[in-house]
C-alpha cells in the first residue's frame, strides 16, 4: 500500500494513484523502474533545464541563479556533460554510467566552481548529479545541458535528449530556460523539437526564453542593456519564438553571478580605474584588449585587469567605473546591488516562479502521466485499456490540463475561435504567466475590486461567445474552458474581498 500524502492536492492524488496502479501492473523491472520513480518525482523539486547553443553563458546563469558559483564554466570535460545541481545535505558528486551505475566521485573547488574528477572521459557517463545544500535549490533541481549545435554532435544528442520525448521515453526535465544570444535558425529548430507533443514535451508553459549575455549587445555601449530590451520584445513578437516560448527576457547573468558574489578586493580594483585620469581611463575601458594590455602604467596587473575582465566583462567593468565615478555607489555593497538589479536576474526568479513553480504541480504531474503513456506505448503494462481510460479521464478532468489542450491547439491553429478573442484567450488561460493579473491583463499590484471587475468582465464576454449561435461546435468548447478558468478566478477573489 502506499503511505499517504496529506498534502497532495487532487490533480497530484489521482495522478499518484494512477502512476501507482500501473507500477503495480508494470510487465517487466525497466518499466517497473520508470513509474516508480516516476511516482517519486511528484513529490520531489521541479526539474528545471538550462539550455541554448554553445557559450550562450547558460552555466554562468545557473550559478548566478544558485547565487554561488559551481558551475565550471570553460571548457573542460565536465561541461560536455549534463549535471543536475541537486538540494541536498552533504555536498557529493554521483557520476551515472550509461549503464546505470552510479558512482561517488571527488571534487575540489579551488579556483571557485567544482572540479569533479570524473575519473574517465565524459563520454562514457550518462550525467553528473551534484548534491549541494543550498536553499535556492530546495524547490527546483537546476541541470546544466552541454551547448546544442556544438562541435561535437555526440553532445548536442546528450542535450536534445533530455529536453525531448522519444517513443518509448519521457522527457527527463519539467521544464526549460533557454538562452538565445541572437536570432538563429538551429534555436527555433530546438524550440519546435521540444514542443511536437502536447503532454510530454514543451509547451508555452514549461519553456521560458532568455535572451543572454544582452551587455555584449551593441560593442558593450553603456546602453546595451536598453537596446538587449527591445531585442527581447521584438523576440518575444515574433510568432515563430511566441508560439514555443512566450516570454523572452534579458538577463545578465555575469552581471548577475558578480551582484551575488562581489568581493571588496574587485570593488577596490575597480575605484581604482575609477580615479585614473579622464584620458587614461576611456583609453583603458575602449576595448577589451585594451583593458588586458600589458603596455599601460595603471597601478593594477594585467592579471589583476583580466580577472575584472572575467567577473564582470567589458560593460561590467565600465558600469562600474562610471557608478563609482559618478557617485552612484560608494561601496563594495552598493555596487553589488546595483549588478544585481541591472541583471535583471530578480525579474528573471519571478518569472520562474510564475510560469514554473506555481505550476510545478501540474508539470510534474504531466511529465508523470507521460512517463504512464510512453511505458503502454511500448506494451510493458498489464491492464492497458484501462490503464489508458484512467490517464484520459485524469487528463479531461484536471481543468489545468484542459488550459494546457486549449493553448496548445490554440497556438496550432486547431480551437476555431476567432482571430480577435486569440490574444485575450491566450491571456486568460495562462499563456503569458499563471497569475490572476497576468491573466487579466493587469499590473500585479492591482487591488482585488480592480482584478474581480476585469474578471467579471471577460466571464460575461466569453460565456456570450459560449452561447452565441455564431460560434462554431469547436470554439464553443474553447469558450467553455475559458468560461471556467474565469469562474475559477472569481472565486479565487471573491473570499479576498470579505
Ligand atoms: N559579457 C557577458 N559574458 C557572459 C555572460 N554570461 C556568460 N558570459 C561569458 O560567456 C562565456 C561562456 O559562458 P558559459 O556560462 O560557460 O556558457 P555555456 O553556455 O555554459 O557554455 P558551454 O557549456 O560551453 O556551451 C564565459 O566566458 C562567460 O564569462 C553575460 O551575461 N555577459
Ligand atoms: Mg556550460
Amino acid at each position: 500500500m502506499n503511505p499517504p500524502f496529506p498534502q497532495d492536492d487532487p490533480l497530484t492524488a489521482a495522478v499518484r494513484e494512477l502512476v501507482s496502479a500501473a507500477r503495480d501492473r508494470a510487465l517487466d523491472p525497466n518499466s517497473r523502474d520508470q513509474l516508480a520513480d516516476a511516482v517519486e518525482r511528484l513529490s520531489g523539486p521541479l526539474r528545471l533545464a538550462i539550455a541554448g547553443r554553445v557559450k550562450a553563458g547558460k552555466s554562468t546563469l545557473l550559478n548566478a541563479l544558485v547565487g554561488e558559483e559551481l558551475a565550471p564554466t570553460d571548457a573542460g570535460e565536465c561541461t560536455k556533460l549534463v549535471t543536475w545541481y541537486i538540494g541536498g545535505h552533504a555536498a557529493k558528486a554521483t557520476a551515472v554510467h550509461k549503464n546505470g551505475r552510479r558512482e561517488q566521485r571527488p571534487f575540489s573547488r579551488e579556483g571557485g566552481a567544482l572540479e569533479v574528477d570524473l575519473g574517465g572521459p565524459a563520454e562514457a557517463f550518462d550525467h553528473l548529479e551534484v548534491s549541494w545544500p543550498s536553499s535556492r535549490l530546495r524547490d527546483v533541481t537546476l541541470v546544466d545541458t552541454p551547448g546544442i549545435a556544438s562541435l561535437s554532435t555526440e553532445v548536442s544528442e546528450r542535450t536534445s535528449t533530455l529536453l525531448s520525448a522519444e517513443d518509448d521515453r519521457p522527457p527527463v526535465v519539467d521544464a526549460v530556460l533557454y538562452l538565445f544570444r541572437h536570432s538563429h535558425a538551429s534555436d527555433v529548430r530546438f524550440l519546435e523539437a521540444f514542443h511536437d507533443d502536447e503532454l510530454g514535451r514543451g509547451t508555452p508553459l514549461n519553456a521560458v526564453g532568455v535572451l543572454s549575455r544582452p551587455d555584449e549587445i551593441g560593442s558593450c555601449r553603456l546602453d546595451a542593456l536598453t537596446v538587449a530590451a527591445r531585442v527581447a520584445d521584438r523576440y518575444e513578437r515574433d510568432s515563430r519564438i511566441h508560439r514555443l516560448c512566450p516570454l523572452v527576457l534579458p538577463v545578465a547573468g555575469l552581471l548577475g553571478q558578480a551582484g551575488t558574489t562581489l568581493r571588496e578586493e574587485e570593488y577596490r580594483a575597480l575605484a581604482t580605474i575609477a580615479a585614473l585620469p579622464d584620458a587614461e581611463r576611456n583609453e583603458l575601458l575602449l576595448t577589451a584588449d585594451r583593458l588586458l594590455a600589458d603596455d599601460t602604467d595603471v597601478r593594477l596587473t594585467p592579471l589583476e585587469r583580466g580577472h575584472l575582465a572575467d567577473r564582470l566583462g567589458l560593460f561590467g567593468v565600465r558600469l562600474s567605473v562610471t557608478l563609482i565615478r559618478d557617485g552612484t555607489v560608494g561601496s563594495a555593497t552598493d555596487l553589488a546591488k546595483r549588478l544585481a538589479t541591472d541583471s535583471k536576474l530578480e525579474e528573471l526568479r519571478g518569472v520562474l516562479v510564475r510560469q514554473f513553480l506555481e505550476r510545478s504541480k501540474l508539470l510534474r504531474a504531466r511529465s508523470a502521466l507521460a512517463v504512464v503513456r510512453a511505458v503502454l506505448r511500448r506494451g510493458g503494462c498489464a491492464d492497458a485499456d484501462l490503464i489508458d481510460a484512467r490517464v484520459e479521464e485524469v487528463m479531461g478532468a484536471a481543468h489545468e490540463f484542459v488550459e494546457v489542450r486549449l493553448l496548445t491547439g490554440l497556438r496550432t491553429g486547431t480551437v476555431g475561435i476567432a482571430e480577435r478573442l486569440e490574444e485575450e484567450m491566450d491571456r486568460l488561460l495562462g499563456g503569458s504567466g499563471h497569475s490572476i493579473a497576468r491573466r487579466l491583463g493587469l499590473p500585479e499590484n492591482s487591488s482585488v475590486p480592480q482584478l474581480l471587475d476585469a474578471a467579471y468582465t471577460a466571464l460575461d464576454r466569453w460565456r456570450r461567445v459560449e452561447s452565441s449561435p455564431l460560434t462554431s461546435r469547436e470554439a464553443r468548447i474553447a469558450a467553455r474552458g475559458v468560461v471556467r478558468t474565469c469562474e475559477g478566478i472569481v472565486a479565487s477573489l471573491v473570499p479576498a474581498r470579505v
